[in-house]
């Protein structure tokens, strides 16, 4: 297996051969804002963002690491800023790098204990996603946010927990600017 690929660093697009690509559009987010009519009343076939990763060994094996650029596009659903699904790791040890290539955004960390954090991502900004801590990048900006990111091959995603309870606050635009809003 070609083990090598090229990163253009200022748009985050990842050129090579083995390349996974995953499209997620309004219509798969179903469940993942806080107002679920003002998703439906959006064309289904919205982009919402785009994922790019390199994996070259299987997903569950041991000491491998996979890398992947995401690209955020620009919107509000409601008042909610376009947004990744965000995930804890199945195997809750494993912690992640995501860097900032393009456009401005905001990372939401949730640890065990439900506690919700933000913190501003703009190009050059580089940030370590602790264990046993959930993620989810924003798109603040009027332009495509996009983020590399490094992560162990045995981390795996863990959606159910974020479709069942949530994070435990929200990135809305309130008063035209980002506002972290606790859930009711
Ligand atoms: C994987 C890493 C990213 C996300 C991507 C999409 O551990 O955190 O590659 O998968 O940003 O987000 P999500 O929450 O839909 O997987
Ligand atoms: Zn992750």
């Amino acid at each position: 297996m070609n083990t090598d690929f090229n990163l253009d660093i200022l748009t985050g697009e990842l050129e090579g051969s083995q390349l996974y690509e995953t499209l997620r559009t309004i219509r798969d987010m179903e469940g993942y804002y806080h107002d679920e009519s003002a998703r439906e009343g959006l064309n289904p076939q919205t982009p919402v963002y785009r994922v790019q990763a390199f994996q070259p060994v299987p997903e569950g094996t041991e000491g491998g690491l996979f890398f992947g650029t995401t690209f955020v596009y620009p919107g509000l659903v409601g008042d909610e800023y376009f947004m990744t699904k965000g995930h804890f790791h199945v195997n809750g040890s494993r912690s992640e790098y995501y860097v900032t290539l393009a456009g401005v955004g905001a990372l939401i960390l949730m640890d065990e204990g439900r506690r919700t954090t933000v913190t501003p991502m703009k190009p050059g900004s580089v940030h370590y996603i602790p264990a046993n801590t959930a993620h989810r990048v924003a798109n603040v900006g009027d332009s495509v946010l996009a983020f590399m990111a490094c992560w162990p091959s045995d981390s795996g995603h863990d959606y159910g927990s974020i479709t069942s309870e949530g994070f435990s606050a929200r990135l809305r635009k309130v008063n035209g600017n980002a506002t972290l809003v606790e859930e009711a």
